[in-house]
């Protein structure tokens, strides 16, 4: 087993989650489902990668998030990660695009599946998300993953001076993602959207933190990132405790219908875009020099 898996086993209470984490390979522990009384959490798990997400990982996120929507008796779910990062966004060195017949990589019978309808679904799956929906952000985010990060209620970071969110769509050839050019400017302001989607710019932990997206940080006080998703799942668990829960989720629906039209525009104008730009083959190229090494994002 890895360690990832055995740490899990260490960590949970309920014997039958510990026994199945206990006895899974990497591949199938790389993205983690678990029911803890009256929550969903959902596990990037794939530390030694920056929790970059590949094609079937980011499938299996989406499909637990609409396992978690239907979930009876939870009311929040919360998504955490492991390792230093919440996520690298898109792996680009997945194999679905590495191995897939060259032809293949610049037409619209590939990416109408693996960009388009992917894209609109999980950010679908994001924004009607009808339960309490908390991110414990134990490090940087990037890509894809910020763009659905953003669509999450409550943020809580583990440390303010080593977090940052980049949306290096403008780098890589590619336009926004997971509604992020709506989110962003509900969330950071126009300024620093514009810093973060034109200029492909990191937006500190601090800058987040002053503009109001972060709900609370810790100054990286615990000694790992295990101890700080149990303290995140602990606070909410506890301010959700004593509430009417049929309250909470209408008003979750609420104040969602504010934001609805925006998001869901801002998604499907997103994606015909995208496809354009994986039609004209510039992300293609990125992608091969991001995995050979050749590039880095300026951090
Ligand atoms: N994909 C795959 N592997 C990654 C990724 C990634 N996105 N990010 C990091 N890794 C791997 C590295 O290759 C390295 O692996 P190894 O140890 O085996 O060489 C390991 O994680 C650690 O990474 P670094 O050594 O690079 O760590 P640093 O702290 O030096 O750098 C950075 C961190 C700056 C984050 C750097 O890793 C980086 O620039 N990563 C790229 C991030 C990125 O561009 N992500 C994609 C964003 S775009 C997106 O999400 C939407 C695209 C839609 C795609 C649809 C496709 C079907």
């Amino acid at each position: 087993i890895n360690s990832m898996s055995y740490l899990y086993f260490s960590l949970s209470n309920s014997p039958k989650v510990s026994k199945l984490l206990y006895t899974m390979s990497d591949e199938e522990a790389d993205v983690l489902y678990e029911v803890r009384d009256r929550t969903a959490i959902i596990t990037f798990n794939i530390p030694s990668k920056l929790n970059a997400l590949n094609g079937e990982q980011y499938l299996k996120l989406g499909k637990f998030m609409e396992r978690a929507n239907e979930e009876e008796g939870t009311v929040m779910t919360l998504i955490q990660s492991t390792g230093r990062f919440f996520s690298a966004g898109a792996n680009f060195a997945d194999n679905g695009l590495m191995d897939v017949d060259p032809q293949l990589l610049f037409t619209h019978e590939y990416w109408l599946g693996k960009f388009v309808a992917r894209n609109v679904w999980l950010t679908n799956l994001f924004n009607d998300h009808k339960k309490i929906l908390v991110a414990a952000v134990n490090g940087p985010s990037i890509g894809l993953s910020t763009g659905l990060l953003m669509l999450v209620d409550l943020v809580y970071v583990h440390d303010l001076s080593k977090f940052y969110l980049l949306a290096p769509f403008a780098n890589l050839g590619l336009v926004a993602e997971g509604a992020a050019s709506a989110t962003l400017f509900a969330r950071l302001g126009w300024s620093k959207a514009s810093e973060a989607l034109l200029l492909a710019k990191p937006i500190s932990g601090a800058d987040c933190y002053n503009v109001g997206l972060i709900n609370k940080h810790y100054d990286g006080k615990f000694k790992s990132t295990e101890e700080f998703n149990q303290q995140v799942y602990k606070e909410v668990t506890d301010a959700f405790e004593n509430l009417h829960e049929d309250s909470i989720l209408q008003n979750k629906q609420l104040l969602k219908l504010n934001r609805d039209q925006y998001i869901n525009h801002a998604n499907s104008q997103e994606v015909m875009r995208g496809l354009g730009k994986w039609l004209e083959g510039v992300p293609q190229t990125r992608f091969v020099q991001l995995a050979n090494k050749d590039v880095k994002h300026k951090i």
